[in-house]
């Protein structure tokens, strides 16, 4: 296991398989140029004994990503291994609307969203998945105690705290870290939301699914998580995506004062 993960551990006891109910669960991963990652995330996720099942979301990466999974799924006939394959780099957002509607059809009962990079901890998911059992939607939050964010640069630290006190000012919504992309979803958070009319496409893709399940009262919760830069492979992070954050939230708040949301 990544050193890191391993001196830092978790912010909270995670509990044991026992202690929760089981529930038929899927990881939503997207990735673009993560093969990396793949196995030591792959390996972690193995070795927790949660019945967990990974879905990918690769984008036709060019470092061959997809084929670094499929390797895994060959191996030992991994049967809690599944890959979607895109055409190309078609966005976060779209990618999480496939998995999801993927993850629906398929009959999962919580549906979590992780990064590739292993910036978000495989070891957190049992918290999310306690969670879970009292509330709609889990958020793993950078920012609910204190800053727990290791290795940004200040700048990326700034725009990311920046944007959620932004996100909070301009929608009302009460969540400390809008715009991370740790969370655990009830199936029935995702079948009320219409999956089709997901407008963001880059990272904005987070606040507006919170944004939409807020406005239906769906309860949200959001646990203390430990972020770490990734230590190997490229942020996908651009001008592009920041933008079209920033322009986000007005449309959704407009979009709530007309009704539409
Ligand atoms: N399928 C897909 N995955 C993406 C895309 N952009 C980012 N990702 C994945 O989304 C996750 C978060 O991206 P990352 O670059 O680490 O963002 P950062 O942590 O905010 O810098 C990683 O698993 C990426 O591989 C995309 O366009 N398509
Ligand atoms: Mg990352």
């Amino acid at each position: 296991m990544n050193n890191k993960l391993n001196l830092l551990g978790t912010l909270l006891n995670p509990p044991s398989r026992k202690e929760i109910p089981y529930r038929k669960t899927v990881v939503v991963i997207p990735t673009y140029n993560e093969v990396e990652n793949i196995d030591r995330l792959l390996t972690i996720i193995q070795s927790m004994d949660f019945g967990l099942h990974v879905l990918f979301v690769d984008d036709n990466s060019p470092d061959g990503t997809a084929e670094k999974i499929i390797e895994w799924k060959n191996r030992g006939n991994e049967d809690w291994i599944y890959l979607i394959q895109r055409s190309g780099k078609l966005g976060l957002g779209t990618a999480y609307v496939t998995g999801f509607k993927w993850a629906l059809k398929h009959g999962y009962e919580r549906i979590l969203e992780m990064d590739a990079d292993l910036s978000h901890n495989p070891c957190d998911i049992p918290n999310f998945l306690k969670a879970a059992e009292t509330a709609d939607l889990v958020l793993g939050s950078r920012y609910k105690q204190g800053v727990n964010v290791v290795n940004w640069p200040l700048t990326r630290l700034l725009l990311s705290y920046g944007a959620s006190l932004y996100t909070r000012t301009i929608t009302g919504m009460p969540i400390k870290d809008p715009t991370g992309g740790f969370k655990c979803f009830r199936k029935e958070v995702l079948e009320a939301l219409n999956l089709d009319e997901v407008k963001s496409n880059g990272y904005s893709f987070q606040i507006e699914l919170t944004f939409k399940a807020w406005r239906k009262k769906f309860k949200i919760e959001e646990i203390p998580i430990i972020f770490i830069d990734r230590t190997v492979g490229k942020s996908k992070m651009s001008k592009a995506i920041v933008k079209e954050a920033i322009l986000m939230v007005w449309r959704l708040r407009w979009l709530s004062i007309i009704g539409k949301i």
